[in-house]
C-alpha cells in the first residue's frame, strides 16, 4: 500500500448522492406510521365536497391510511371504478376507536352532489397498495387492495373488490381474501384474460416452506380458480421480489430469495401454457438455474440493458482476487456478481459484473479487470486495489472510501494512482457506484 501512495497523487471527490436516498426513506417511514398521518390539507372545490360526503357518512372521528406501496399513495384514491364515465372516489381511514381496522370507503358522483356508496371492513391495520384491474371483461373494475399488519414483510393479504348493483345502488363487494406475501398479475397464458400468481407463505410444513400458486377468474360466478402450483425450494426463508419478462409468449419468473443460511438465491422458472404448469428450467449441464444464482450479496435481477428481459446476478470468483476481512487471520478470495441472461435454458453472462463491497454502500465494475488483473480489497480500511497479474504485481490504482461521520451514506473517495496508469481518474470514478 505504501508503495501506491509514494509518489502518487491523491484526488479527493465527495458523493452527494444521499439527500435524494434519505428523502426517500424519510417518507417511507412516515407513511408507514398511521398516527402521523395527519389529515389532508383543507381541500378546497371538488375535493372539499368529496371530504363532506365523506364527514356526512362516516364521521370525523378518523386517521386517514395512505398506501405505502404502488401507484396510489393518498387516502383519498380517484378512479372510475364502475367505468359509468365519472370518476369515483375510495377512501382509506381508520376509526380512531379502532384504529387497527382500516376501511375503505366508496363515494360516488351523481353530476352534482357526491354520496357514500359502501364501506368495506379491509383485512390489516394498513394498506400496502391498491390497484385497479379488469379480471372478467365486464365494464368495471376490479380493486385489489393489499393490506397489511404493522409493517410485516413475511404477511399481507390480498383482498379483491367489484362493484355490483344491490338494490339498485352500486356497491362494493368483495369478491375473494387471500393471504399472501407478494403477488402478481399478468396475462399468463395470452388469453386475454389476467390470472393471478401470488406467493404464500406455506412455513407449517417445513419442506415446502413457500409456494407460488396461479389463479384465474371464472367470470360466470366471479370466482378464482385454482391453476397450478410451485413449490419454492426448501432452502427459502423469504421471497423477496418478483421479476418477469415474456418472449415468444413464454412468460419467465424471477423469484430473488434469502435463504436460511443468509444467502440469496433467484428461483427461475415459467409458465407453461399448454400443460397449464409452472416448470422449473434446467440447463444442458442438468444444473437447475436456480441453484446456479446461490450467491452471498443481496442483489435482485433487474432490466440492467433495457431489452425489457430480466438480467439474473450470479456469483463467480476473481481468480486470485482477495477480501481481507477486520480482524480475520487470512484473506478470503473474492467474488463478483456477473449479470447473465437466460437463452433457452442457459444463463449467458452479458460482460457486467460488479464488485459488492461487504458491509458497504458502494460497488465497483470490474468486467473489464477480471481476466488481466486483480484486486485486493481491505473491509477495514475500505479500499480497493487493483494490480497487473504479473509476477511483481505493480499497483495499477487504489480506491478508498471514506464515510463522511454525518450520514453513512455519504463517502470521500480517495484515488490513488501511480505516476503511470493506464486508467484515467475519470474512468475509475465512472465505474464507481454507490448504492444504497
Ligand atoms: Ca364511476
Ligand atoms: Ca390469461
Ligand atoms: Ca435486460
Amino acid at each position: 500500500m505504501k508503495a501506491i501512495r509514494h509518489g502518487a497523487r491523491i484526488t479527493t471527490l465527495t458523493i452527494l448522492l444521499c439527500a435524494a436516498l434519505l428523502l426517500t426513506s424519510c417518507s417511507f417511514f412516515q407513511a408507514f406510521t398511521v398516527e402521523s398521518l395527519i389529515r389532508p390539507p383543507k381541500l378546497t372545490g371538488e375535493n372539499a365536497l368529496i371530504e363532506k360526503a365523506f364527514e356526512a357518512a362516516v364521521n370525523k372521528d378518523v386517521m386517514f391510511i395512505s398506501p405505502i406501496a404502488g401507484d396510489y399513495r393518498t387516502a383519498f384514491v380517484q378512479y372510475d371504478v364502475d367505468a359509468d364515465g365519472t370518476d369515483d372516489t375510495l377512501v382509506f381511514y381508520a376509526k380512531k376507536e379502532s384504529p387497527n381496522e382500516a376501511h375503505m370507503h366508496l363515494l360516488k358522483f351523481d353530476g352534482e352532489n357526491w354520496y357514500s356508496a359502501g364501506d368495506i371492513t379491509g383485512n390489516g391495520s394498513e394498506v400496502y397498495s391498491v390497484a385497479f384491474y379488469q379480471f372478467d371483461q365486464d365494464a368495471s373494475y376490479e380493486v385489489a387492495v393489499c393490506w397489511t399488519v404493522s409493517d410485516s414483510r413475511r404477511s399481507k393479504t390480498l383482498s379483491l373488490y367489484k362493484t355490483s348493483l344491490l338494490d339498485d345502488v352500486q356497491q362494493l363487494k368483495q369478491l375473494s381474501v387471500i393471504p399472501l406475501v407478494d403477488y402478481l398479475i399478468l396475462d399468463f397464458d395470452d388469453d386475454g384474460l389476467l390470472e393471478l400468481m401470488y406467493l404464500m407463505d406455506n412455513s407449517s410444513d417445513a419442506e415446502q416452506p413457500f409456494k407460488v400458486n396461479l389463479i384465474k377468474m371464472d367470470p360466470s360466478d366471479d370466482a378464482f380458480h385454482f391453476v397450478c402450483e410451485l413449490s419454492l425450494h426448501q432452502s427459502v426463508n423469504l421471497p423477496l421480489k418478483i421479476s418477469y419478462d415474456i418472449r415468444v409468449l413464454r412468460c419467465t419468473l424471477y423469484v430473488d430469495c434469502v435463504n436460511a443460511d443468509g444467502t440469496y438465491m433467484t428461483e427461475i422458472f415459467y409458465y407453461d401454457t399448454e400443460k397449464a404448469l409452472f416448470s422449473r428450467m434446467v440447463n444442458a449441464g442438468g444444473a437447475e438455474l436456480s441453484e446456479l444464482t446461490v450467491r452471498n450479496t443481496q442483489v435482485y435481477c433487474a432490466d440492467i440493458d433495457n431489452d425489457r428481459i430480466v438480467e439474473v446476478p450470479v456469483q463467480r470468483e476473481w481468480d486470485g482476487a482477495t477480501v481481507q476481512y477486520p480482524e480475520a487471520e487470512n484473506s478470503l478470495p473474492m467474488s463478483v456478481i456477473e449479470f447473465t441472461k437466460r437463452q433457452d435454458n442457459e444463463l449467458l453472462p452479458l460482460n457486467v459484473s460488479y464488485f459488492y463491497a461487504p458491509d458497504a454502500q458502494f460497488r465497483f465494475r470490474t468486467d473489464e479487470f477480471l481476466d488481466e488483473y486483480v484486486a485486493s480489497y481491505d473491509a477495514t480500511e475500505m479500499m480497493l486495489q487493483m494490480f497487473t497479474r504479473d509476477e511483481n504485481a505493480s499497483p495499477l490504482f487504489s480506491v478508498q472510501f471514506v464515510p463522511l461521520a454525518a450520514h453513512e451514506a455519504a463517502f470521500n473517495i480517495i484515488i490513488t494512482e501511480p505516476e503511470v496508469s493506464l486508467f484515467t481518474e475519470k474512468h475509475i470514478k465512472s465505474l464507481l457506484e454507490l448504492i444504497n
